[in-house]
């Protein structure tokens, strides 16, 4: 016997929002950036031509993501009726439904320039909420008539019954966990209403220097903007901080050991700059690299008030969840600035990048240096203390390697034979870059014109000029920075201190 219409479209409905409630409670709990919904109408967003999504956000204005996320909702609510009507004929139908709509979902998450991979377990949560709660109900709607019951009425009203049930418990379950996804974020939201509120007196966001733009297309922009900045951190569920709370303890080898809050930061002279920061498991090529106006307050000047003693050579920071590093003092106290950075990009630091305060070293590698959400700086030595990384064999000291990157063309495209733009960035923060040179297929070393920056700490963008004959060519990519050292085309892994070796890329010219 089959039952009602009706019964298996509320079996796929309310399957398909048991699987939203519980992602989304899964998305607030590891504080995702957004839950698979929001992912899915960024996928809509990239892969509607963009005139004519910026025809639709002119049409609605500030309205868009709402709209969005809305139309997003009820076209699952359509998806999900249909496979419950689906799963009336064949239940296998109905299941694969909700696959192709997981898969949508998983393609959402991996195509989203900005989301981590941890964005894909709450799409795992949502389908297996939609595989057991439609294999639940279904197993109810499909049951055979029992045996002695003669009248097919009374089969039915029997199931119906026990449909119900399950599709209440379903339904409640599903409450509870939408309930509890709010309740949950509550916290994010409130410090991130703390966040928008804050004023930083003497933070500033300047114009791009002029003369850092290359104007080549297709290279990467100079100022990273938040959204598109790469994140590394060990948190699953990012620490939210109220800046009211927040202290910072500088205690070991020092004169006095002493305890900073925010408020201390906001009343001290700001330091501000450009700075590039990388990640040591950034392969050659990649793009775990990003540049920003950083404001805070030397950690030297701290420093000096806690007075390190003879001895000491490192600082062993540790960030609100426990993660850890170990610094080199030196370059806390020299010329470099090293920041105890409260804003990023002219705006207190996202969450995500440390909210409220994080450390910003030039030319050392994130791991090292960068820790976000500091709490504490013991001042040490680098023979008594290990970190979180150097523990798990990764180099004690980081400082970055002289790197270039080919942004244009990209592996794999075909460009126009003959005359041939190329570009892309190099970065040796701290040391600077001096010069970068391209190579066709294998050809000279041709030096490239690089864009003009103010500082040694940030990423330069180069372009050059090639000729290219129709066929497959390779092009290399090589820095040398301003204490004359080449960049090796030695390769080297990411572990233990960084990859080494030339950018290469495949493309095809065609008449
Ligand atoms: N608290 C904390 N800080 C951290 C990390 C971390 O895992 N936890 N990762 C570090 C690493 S490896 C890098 S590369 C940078 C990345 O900073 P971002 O996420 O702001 O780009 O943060 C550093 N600071
Ligand atoms: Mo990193």
């Amino acid at each position: 016997m089959t039952s009602s219409r009706r019964s298996w479209a509320t079996a796929g409905l309310v399957t398909g929002l048991a699987g939203l409630a519980t992602s989304y409670l899964t998305a607030s709990i590891l504080n995702v950036r957004d839950a698979p919904v929001v992912a899915v109408g960024e996928l809509v967003i990239r892969i509607t031509p963009g005139n004519l999504a910026e025809r639709a956000i002119g049409l609605v204005g500030q309205w868009d993501k709402p709209l969005l996320i809305t139309g997003v909702v009820l076209g699952s609510i359509v998806v999900f009726v249909a496979a419950g009507l689906l799963g009336r004929r064949h239940v296998w139908l109905g299941t694969l439904a909700f696959t192709v709509l997981g898969a949508v979902a998983v393609a959402a998450v991996l195509t989203n320039p900005v989301d981590t991979q941890s964005g894909l377990i709450p799409v795992v949560v949502g389908y297996g909420t939609w595989l057991l709660a439609f294999g639940w109900l279904s197993a109810m709607l499909r049951r055979p008539a029992p045996a002695g019951v003669p009248s097919e009425l009374t089969a039915d009203s029997i199931s119906r019954r026990g449909f119900l049930l399950r599709a209440g418990v379903v339904t409640l379950v599903a409450t509870g966990a939408a309930v509890g996804g709010r309740v949950w974020g509550a916290g994010a939201r409130k410090v991130e209403q703390v966040r928008k509120l804050i004023r930083l007196d003497g933070v500033s966001m300047p114009k791009i220097p002029k003369g850092a733009k290359i104007g080549l297309p297709g290279v990467t922009a100079w100022q990273t903007p938040d959204e598109e900045f790469y994140r590394i951190d060990t948190a699953l569920a990012v620490p939210t901080i109220d800046p009211q709370e927040w202290t910072l303890r500088i205690h070991g080898l020092v004169e006095r050991e002493i305890e900073v809050t925010y408020q201390d930061l906001l009343d001290r002279q700001k330091t501000e700059m450009w700075v590039t920061i990388n990640c040591v498991s950034n392969p050659v090529g990649g793009n775990l690299i990003g540049n920003a106006w950083w404001s805070g307050v030397r950690v030297a000047d701290l420093l000096e008030l806690a007075g390190p003693i003879e001895g000491a050579d490192a600082v062993l920071q540790t960030s609100e969840d426990g993660w850890t590093c170990s610094t080199p003092l030196a370059a806390l106290q020299d010329a470099r600035n090293a920041l105890l950075a409260v804003a990023m990009n002219g705006a207190p630091l996202p969450i995500d990048h440390g909210f409220p305060v994080r450390t910003i070293v030039p030319g050392l590698y994130g791991y090292v240096s960068a820790c976000k959400w500091v709490v504490d700086m013991r001042v040490t030595r680098f023979d008594k203390v290990a970190a979180y990384w150097t523990e798990r064999g990764w180099s004690e000291q980081g400082p970055v390697k002289l790197s270039s990157r080919i942004d244009v063309p990209a592996s794999g495209d075909t460009v126009t034979a003959g005359e041939l733009r190329v570009g892309g960035v190099a970065w040796a923060q701290y040391t600077g870059i001096e010069g970068v040179e391209v190579s066709l297929d294998g050809g000279p070393w041709v030096p490239a014109e690089i864009a003009h920056v103010p500082t040694n700490d940030t990423w330069v963008q180069w372009a050059a000029t090639l000729q290219v004959a129709e066929g497959d060519h390779e092009i290399a990519v090589r820095a040398t920075d301003k204490l004359g050292e080449v960049q090796t085309g030695e390769v080297q892994d990411v572990v233990p201190d960084g990859a080494t070796g030339w950018h290469l890329v495949d493309f095809t010219a065609e008449a």
